[in-house]
């Protein structure tokens, strides 16, 4: 590859895709497709209960902090926003960050760059270059495949060897819940902290292990538990924060390197909580008290079927082990594909019904999907399978089926999977709800465990459940009396038991701000009822940044 001319000089900007995104457009845009990891594909079905929050661009984010030519990072702009930009400020290098459903503003995109900045070179990254024959939809320079901070580095003359610095980023921002949004204080909310990208694993419909190699690669960032400890002091420092979104699609698969990572943290003293992915078989690498020194405390793990080929569900059952975990105050995702191939309209209810008796506190369900660049994908077009008439803005898992299915309808696939999270939601309550279960349950086992560290962390734990969740408790008992009896008088019961173990604070703060949270969730429902939608703020963050003369 060519660098570019000005080398580190070149100044750039990085772009995430333009919003408003939860709207139907004709850019690509789709109302049940929005910015928001819960409320798209997790908790969408629990109304004023889903967790709504946003999460930043963290792969442009990564970029910008690891090269050192000017920069700005230009996330969630609209339209006018990143024609402001490219008209106020002159840049050589434009880069563009976008899966696959965003293709349409990418497009559109790079025709704005085209007319309002004409000399910039145009680079597109992401997973939407997975797309075969992407070239002829878009009109860019450079169109990268798999990692970006090193083909940038390159790009610009820098050492792509280079360690990687990590930035410091705060997970979610915004976040809602029963029509409240919570306060964002320093330190309040977890840092993302990203290991490595892809996975061994190779599963094939697994678009992200795909892009970074497939099977038996991945691309570490930090290679060993020291190296991630030193990060991981740092953000803790910066950001004050103790708790960590650990974004590696299989962080306990890299045994040796989170265990190393428990002995630093063991000498250190330091009272960690790691929010992890984490396949099943690789969970049982660990025993439970090792999990819980780690500081693991919710852990995203994929269910899919009892009787699908994955390997990494062989003779484990999910079942029990999701019990396990959450009786040792771990939070648990479950992860369910709906639509697999021996699914049938006979079994299918069964398989669902089987997903939800696991009693996860979050369930995420999505469809089969076939996605451009995974090993599935290449089956299915092999096959003659595709329904290549689909646009890619509807191929995303949480509509329809992009391809004939032996025994499914495309119609079906959408009905299964919408009656997949009301089920969910109908029999186990809301996910709050649940965590809370798994909260008391984690402090009543490690309340007096030897170790200081996960006697701390418990501690911080359970003063959320001990005020404002027991408060939450509170209003969704009543909310839930009228609709569905068993699970307000599961909520209710549970309540009791909090309030056994902290009889005044929790008593207290029910009386008080229950009420209050009653009638905010109330109000969130007739919102919701009339259309109400949430879009993320926009950012600019420039580094390395001198105003041009
Ligand atoms: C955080 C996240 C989100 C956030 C928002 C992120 C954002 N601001 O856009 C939320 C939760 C809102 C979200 C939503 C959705 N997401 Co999402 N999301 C992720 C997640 C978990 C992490 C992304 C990440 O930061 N990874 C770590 C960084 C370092 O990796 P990266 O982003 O790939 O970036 C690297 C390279 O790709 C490259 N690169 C990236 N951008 C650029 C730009 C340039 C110029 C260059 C050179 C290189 C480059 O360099 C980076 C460093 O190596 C990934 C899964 C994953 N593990 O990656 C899914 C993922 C990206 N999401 C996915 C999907 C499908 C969705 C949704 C459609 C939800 C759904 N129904 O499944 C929606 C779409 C919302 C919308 N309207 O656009 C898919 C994409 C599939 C595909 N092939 O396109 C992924 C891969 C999950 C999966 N396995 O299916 N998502
Ligand atoms: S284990 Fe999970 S992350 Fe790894 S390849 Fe399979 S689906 Fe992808």
């Amino acid at each position: 590859m060519k660098t570019h001319p000005k080398g580190s000089h070149a100044r750039i900007l990085l772009s995430s895709v333009f919003g408003p995104y939860a709207q139907d457009d004709e850019f690509g845009s789709r109302s049940i497709n929005p910015m928001e990891l819960y409320h798209n594909q997790v908790t969408r079905a629990q109304g004023s209960f889903s967790l709504r929050m946003f999460h930043r661009s963290w792969g442009i984010m990564m970029i910008q902090e690891n090269i050192s030519a000017p920069c700005s990072v230009l996330d969630f702009p609209t339209r006018k926003a990143f024609a402001r930009e490219l008209t106020t400020n002159h840049y050589d290098i434009v880069g563009i960050s976008s899966i696959i459903v965003n293709v349409g503003k990418v497009r559109e995109m790079c025709r704005m760059v085209r007319e309002l900045s004409p000399d910039s070179v145009i680079v597109v990254g992401g997973h939407v270059a997975a797309i075969p024959g992407v070239e002829a939809m878009i009109d860019a320079d450079h169109i990268v495949r798999g990692e970006g901070i090193s083909w940038m580095r390159r790009y610009l003359g820098e050492d792509e060897n280079a360690p990687i610095r990590h930035p410091a980023i705060v997970s979610g921002l915004e976040t809602r819940i029963m029509g409240i949004r919570l306060p964002e204080r320093k330190g309040g909310t977890a840092a993302t902290i990203i290991p490595s990208v892809g996975c061994p694993m190779g599963c094939n419909f697994c678009t992200t292990s795909a892009f970074f190699g497939g099977k038996g690669k991945f691309i570490n960032f930090y290679e060993t538990g020291d190296e991630l400890f030193e990060v991981m002091c740092r953000i803790e420092s910066e950001l004050e924060v103790h708790s960590f979104f650990v974004m590696d699609e299989n962080f306990l698969l890299h045994r040796t390197r989170a265990m190393r990572l428990l002995e630093r943290m063991k000498e250190a003293g330091k009272s960690w909580e790691l929010s992890v992915f984490a396949s099943a078989n690789a969970i049982r690498k660990y025993t439970m008290l090792e999990l819980v020194e780690l500081g693991i405390s919710w852990v995203w793990m994929g269910l899919e079927s009892p009787r699908s080929s994955y390997s990494k569900l062989q003779g484990k059952d999910v079942r029990q082990l999701t019990r396990e975990l959450r009786e040792h105050g771990i939070r648990v995702q479950g992860s369910t594909i709906v639509g697999l191939e021996h699914h049938t309209p006979d079994n299918i209810v069964e398989e669902i019904e089987s997903a939800v008796d696991c009693q996860t506190d979050f369930h995420q369900f999505m469809l089969y999907t076939p996605v451009p660049g995974t090993p599935l994908y290449q089956e299915m077009a092999e096959q003659g399978r595709l329904l290549t008439e689909v646009d890619f803005a509807d191929v995303h898992g949480q509509y329809k089926f992009n391809f004939r299915h032996a025994a499914i309808s495309r119609e079906d696939s959408k009905r299964f999977l919408d009656w997949a999270f009301w089920r969910d939601f109908e029999r186990n309550g809301p996910s709050l709800y649940r965590m809370c279960q798994t909260m008391l349950q984690g402090w009543r086992r490690y309340k007096n465990h030897p170790d200081p560290r996960v006697r701390e962390r418990f501690a911080r734990e359970v003063k959320k459940l001990s005020s404002a969740y027991n408060a939450a408790l509170w209003a969704m008992e009543k909310e839930f009396k009228k609709v569905n009896r068993g699970v307000s008088e599961r909520i209710h019961k549970l309540r009791r038991e909090v309030e056994k173990e902290f009889p005044v604070v929790a008593r207290v703060t029910a009386a008080a701000l229950g009420p209050i949270l009653l009638w905010s969730t109330r109000r969130e429902e007739q919102r919701l009822a009339k259309g109400r939608t949430y879009e993320p703020p926009t950012f600019v963050e420039r580094r390395n940044w001198v105003s041009a003369s």
